[in-house]
C-alpha cells in the first residue's frame, strides 16, 4: 500500500476535509471480486443438462436435517435459500430437484477457475471455493487498459473454461468490489469508479456494510441509520460513543475509505465432514458410529489427494446451536483412518457429551502433508497462493464469531472448520462459540461476515 495513503487513514479515516481529498484523489487500486453464481447448483445443472433451467437445491436429504448447501436460481425464484433446511426448501417449493453434494467435483472445478485467474494476476486473494479477490491494479496500468475491460476478460474467460457464469464487481477497493459484485448477480458485471462510489454506496441499506449483521444493523437502525449515507453523515464521534471502535470503523467504510490489501497468501486448508443427526442425540453408540464414518469418509479424501494428516480437530454442535470443537496435533506421525477415528472419539471425551446431547457432529484433517513427502502443503485448489500460513498458537482460539444470520446460525453441509494447531504431540485446542454479535477484533473475519479492518491493521 501507498505509505502516505497509510498513514493519512492511521486513524481509521481523513481527519480532515484536505485529508479526504488527498485520499480521493490517490491513484486509485482496481480490486475486482469475482463470485461465481449459484456454484454447486450450477456445476450440477452444468453436468446434468437434464436439470438446466429447473428448481434444483444441492442439499443434505430432508429425512436426516439436510439443508441447503447451494439453491439454482430457478429455486430462489420459490424463496429457497442456502442454509434453509431441506424440508423448509421443499415445502417451498414440492418440485424442487435436490441432489447431494459432491464436494470433490467442486474443488475440481475451483482448481479450473483458480488457473484461469492466475493467468490475469498472481495478486489473488481466495476466500472461498467459488470467490475471490483479485487485485488488477499492475494488469490494469501496464495493458493500459481499464478495469472494466479486463474484468469483461475475466468473466470470458471463466466461462470458456468451466462452461459457468461468474459475476464480476470492481471498484478502488474490496468494499466496493464485493458489494458490487452482489448487486449485479447473476451473470453480473458492475465496476464502480472512485469518483461515484459515494453515490454508489449510500441510498444502499446499512446491512449492505461490511460487518453490519443483524444485531448491528438493529443498534444502527435504533439511532435512526438506515442506509450506509445516514451512517456517513453523522458525527463520527456519536457513532463511536455508541458502538466503540465498531463504529468508528463502519463510519470510515460509509465514506467508502477501505484500505484493506488483496492477501495473497492463505491458510492451510483441511478436509472435513459434518453431519446433523436427524434427532438429537444422547447416546454413546450412534454418536460413535457417526464419527467413524466421518472420519473414514476424511481418510479417503486424504487418500485420494495423496495427504496425510498431523492435526485432527473434532466439532459438535449442541441442540441449542452452541458449537465447540476440540482438537490434537501430532508432529512426528501421521494419521491413518483407523487412527483419525481413534483420536475422534477420544476428543469426544473432552466435549459436555453425553451429559448435553448432540445435534452435530463433524470430524475435519487439517495439518495436511504429501503423504510419500511429509512435508506441509496447501490443497490442490489453492495451489496459486504464495505460502501456506499455520496458526502459531495451539491455545484455545475462538471459532470466527458470526452474527445470527441464517448462513451462519444454520448448519453449512460441509467442512467445518477446525481451529489450526502448530504440530507438536498431542496439542489440545479448544474452542467454543454461540452464535452472536461478531467481533471487530481480525480474528472474527470470515467469508461470510467479516468484521472491518481498516489501514491500520491492513497487510502491506
Ligand atoms: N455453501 C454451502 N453452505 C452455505 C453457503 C454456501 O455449502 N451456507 C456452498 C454452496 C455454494 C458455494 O458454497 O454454491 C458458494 O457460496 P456462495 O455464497 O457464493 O453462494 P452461491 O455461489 O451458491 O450463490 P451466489 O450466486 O449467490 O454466489
Ligand atoms: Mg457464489
Amino acid at each position: 500500500m501507498n505509505a502516505w495513503r497509510k498513514t493519512l487513514t492511521a486513524a481509521g479515516r481523513p481527519q480532515t476535509r484536505a485529508e479526504e481529498l488527498l485520499v480521493e484523489t490517490a491513484p486509485a487500486r482496481r480490486i475486482l471480486h469475482v463470485d461465481m453464481d449459484a456454484f454447486f447448483a450450477s456445476v450440477e445443472q452444468k453436468d446434468d443438462p437434464t436439470l438446466r433451467g429447473r428448481p434444483l437445491i444441492v442439499a443434505g436429504s430432508e429425512k436426516a436435517r439436510g439443508v441447503v448447501a447451494a439453491a439454482s436460481y430457478e429455486a430462489r425464484a420459490h424463496g429457497i435459500r442456502s442454509a434453509m433446511p431441506t424440508s423448509r426448501a421443499l415445502r417451498l417449493c414440492p418440485q424442487v430437484l435436490r441432489v447431494p453434494p459432491r464436494h470433490e467435483r467442486y474443488h475440481s472445478i475451483s482448481s479450473e477457475i483458480a488457473d484461469v485467474l492466475r493467468s490475469f494476476t498472481d495478486r489473488i486473494e481466495p476466500l472461498s471455493l467459488d470467490e475471490s479477490y483479485l487485485d488488477l491494479t499492475e494488469c490494469c496500468l501496464s495493458r493500459r487498459t481499464s478495469l472494466q475491460t479486463v474484468a469483461r476478460e475475466v468473466k470470458q474467460a471463466v466461462r470458456e473454461k468451466t462452461g459457468l457464469t461468474a459475476s464480476a464487481g470492481g471498484g478502488p477497493n474490496k468494499l466496493v468490489a464485493k458489494i458490487a459484485s452482489d448487486l449485479c448477480k447473476p451473470d453480473g458485471l458492475l465496476v464502480v469508479a472512485p469518483a461515484r462510489v459515494r453515490d454508489f454506496l449510500h441510498p444502499l441499506a446499512i446491512e449492505r456494510l461490511w460487518g453490519v449483521g443483524p444485531v448491528t444493523a438493529r443498534r444502527l437502525q435504533a439511532m435512526g441509520i438506515r442506509t450506509i449515507g445516514d451512517l456517513a453523515t453523522r458525527d463520527p464521534r456519536h457513532v463511536e460513543g455508541q458502538l466503540g471502535r465498531l463504529g468508528i470503523e463502519l463510519h470510515g467504510l460509509a465514506l467508502g475509505i477501505d484500505e484493506r490489501d488483496v492477501v495473497t497468501f492463505h491458510e492451510t486448508r483441511s478436509i472435513s465432514a459434518e453431519t446433523t443427526f436427524a434427532t438429537d442425540q444422547g447416546t454413546r453408540e450412534p454418536v460413535a458410529a457417526m464419527i467413524a464414518s466421518l472420519a473414514s469418509e476424511v481418510a479417503e479424501r486424504l487418500d485420494h489427494h495423496g495427504f496425510a494428516a498431523r492435526t485432527i480437530t473434532l466439532k459438535i454442535r449442541y441442540p441449542d446451536f452452541t458449537t465447540v470443537s476440540r482438537s490434537c496435533s501430532f508432529e512426528s506421525r501421521l494419521l491413518n483412518a483407523s487412527e483419525l477415528t481413534a483420536r475422534a472419539l477420544e476428543l469426544l471425551g473432552r466435549t459436555e457429551f453425553p451429559q448435553r446431547a448432540i445435534r452435530l457432529v463433524g470430524v475435519g484433517a487439517a495439518g495436511l502433508v504429501d503423504a510419500e513427502r511429509p512435508v506441509q502443503l496447501t490443497l490442490p485448489f489453492d495451489s496459486y497462493c504464495d505460502a501456506p500460513r499455520i496458526s502459531p498458537s495451539p491455545s484455545a482460539s475462538a471459532t470466527p464469531p458470526r452474527e445470527p444470520s441464517p448462513s451462519a446460525s444454520a448448519t453449512t453441509p460441509h467442512e467445518p472448520s477446525p481451529s489450526a494447531t502448530t504440530p507438536h504431540e498431542p496439542s489440545p485446542s479448544a474452542s467454543a462459540t454461540t452464535p452472536h454479535e461478531p467481533s471487530p477484533s481480525p480474528s472474527a473475519t470470515t467469508p461470510h461476515e467479516p468484521s472491518p479492518r481498516l489501514a491500520q491493521t491492513a497487510q502491506t
